[in-house]
């Protein structure tokens, strides 16, 4: 199913006229509403693959209705967020969940949706049905070097089908570590999963960048090979110029702070890409900005801080990704709640007052620097995200308009109520 432009034109012609007073008065309140505006239009976030279909946890699956059975659906259900909220213009794509058949013909399906191939993802953290040897004790840090070397095959396979798509990176997440101490000899299995990138990075195109992911535990819990920031980084300088570390928001210890982590990635020009999601505990991978508002806020108060202070565009110079997965939710719903947290976070940092803040800071102003912070945060600036969608040809409610011409009621006419998304 698509959505056309006459019923995103109706929805918006009803909901337009208090749109227009809202925005009006907080436009006139506020120094530089239309240059944060713009900033909105242009932002795009790219969905992965994975977040199309009903998630699960270890214990159980309770599968929705309609969900993509294949790529091409993948790209329909991308498009339906795109054509609604104009703010998930990418998509990320999970091999071998999602192995195109014929390049040119998702690349023109894509491109009739208005979307652009973010990052790609390889996965050596499970076995595939046929494959030789197994990735049970780890992958890239596997004792055995026969099974290195087919978790780096695996990852050249997948810069191979990127380069066919147009994608311009790759990110690699390895859940391998340790759960029981004396398992590993920490400096070996560093070693080996750094030789094993390295055959990785020395395949990847001169104009591509690689994502270095870490994870503090899960699912090994123990030690993790790439467990944090400081590891990230470590293979990233080591590998060269065109890797990065990508900061995943639920893969930290609770309570670390991640502003501050953001802030020194981007100082050393080393903070390649993020991943959206929220959590209470661990790596709970719930609805972005749904838990924590106030962090996201200061996490995007120092993306923006540090972006600007290196020059860098918002929209190019980062690769945003959600990545989350539900297993209470509609899915698609639950995308346009996370694109909406993300876009109010992004506006609120945009808001602040720098020369305040620095003023503040340098005279050791506490209270000043708080109330300079917390009066962006507490700024209600939903009728600028909505503002940005209306001048993209978005729909002013995404969330309403999707219940209003029953989306999920359509696709499950289409592909059935029992589907389930490929990888899932
Ligand atoms: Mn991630």
């Amino acid at each position: 199913m698509n959505i056309n432009k006459d019923q995103i034109a109706e929805h918006n012609k009803r909901l337009e006229p208090v749109q227009k007073r809202r925005f009006e008065q907080l436009a006139a309140e506020l120094s530089g509403a239309e240059r944060i505006v713009q900033h909105l239009v242009d932002f795009q976030v790219a969905i992965p693959s994975w977040a199309l279909g009903t998630g699960g946890t270890r214990f159980g699956r309770f599968s929705g209705g309609g969900e993509p059975r294949n790529l091409q659906e993948k790209i329909a259900d991308i498009g339906i967020l795109h054509a609604l909220n104009r703010s998930s213009g990418a998509i990320s794509l999970h091999i071998p969940w999602d192995i195109p058949e014929d390049y040119s013909a998702i690349r023109t399906l894509a491109n009739q949706h208005g979307l652009a191939f973010d990052a790609m993802n390889s996965n050596t953290f499970q076995d595939q049905p046929g494959q030789a040897l197994s990735y049970k004790f780890g992958s890239m840090q596997h004792v055995d070097p026969a099974v290195r070397r087919q978790a780096v095959d695996h990852n050249i396979e997948v810069i191979k089908h990127g380069i066919e798509l147009g994608s311009k990176s790759l990110t690699v997440w390895l859940a391998d570590g340790s759960s029981f101490p004396g398992q590993l000899n920490f400096r070996r299995a560093f070693q080996n999963t750094l030789e094993s990138l390295q055959e990785v990075y020395a395949a990847l195109p001169d104009d591509w960048k690689m994502f270095v992911e870490y994870k503090a535990f899960e699912p090994n819990f123990y030690s993790t090979t790439v467990g944090d920031w400081g590891q990230s980084l470590l293979y990233a300088s080591k590998l060269g110029d065109n890797a990065y570390t990508l900061v995943d928001l639920g893969h930290h210890l609770p309570n670390a702070n991640i502003e501050q982590i953001v802030a020194l990635l981007l100082m050393e020009g080393k903070l390649g890409g993020f991943h959206f999601n929220d959590s209470k505990y661990g790596d709970d991978d719930l609805t972005t900005g749904s838990i924590k508002p106030y962090q996201l806020f200061l996490i995007f108060n120092e993306l923006v801080e540090g972006m600007d202070n290196r020059s860098m565009d918002h929209t190019k110079d980062l690769g945003w990704m959600i990545d989350a997965s539900h297993n209470l939710k509609d899915p698609l719903e639950d995308l346009l709640q996370s694109v909406e947290a993300i876009l109010i976070a992004y506006a609120q940092a945009l808001l602040v007052d720098r020369p305040a803040l620095a003023e503040a800071q340098a005279e050791n102003d506490v209270v000043r620097a708080q109330e300079v912070l917390q009066h962006a945060f507490r700024t209600d600036v939903r009728s600028l995200v909505a503002e940005a969608r209306l001048r993209a040809g978005a729909a002013l409610d995404p969330i309403q308009l999707f219940r209003e011409i029953d989306v999920r009621g359509r696709l499950i006419k289409e592909r059935g109520a029992r589907t389930v998304a490929t990888g899932l």
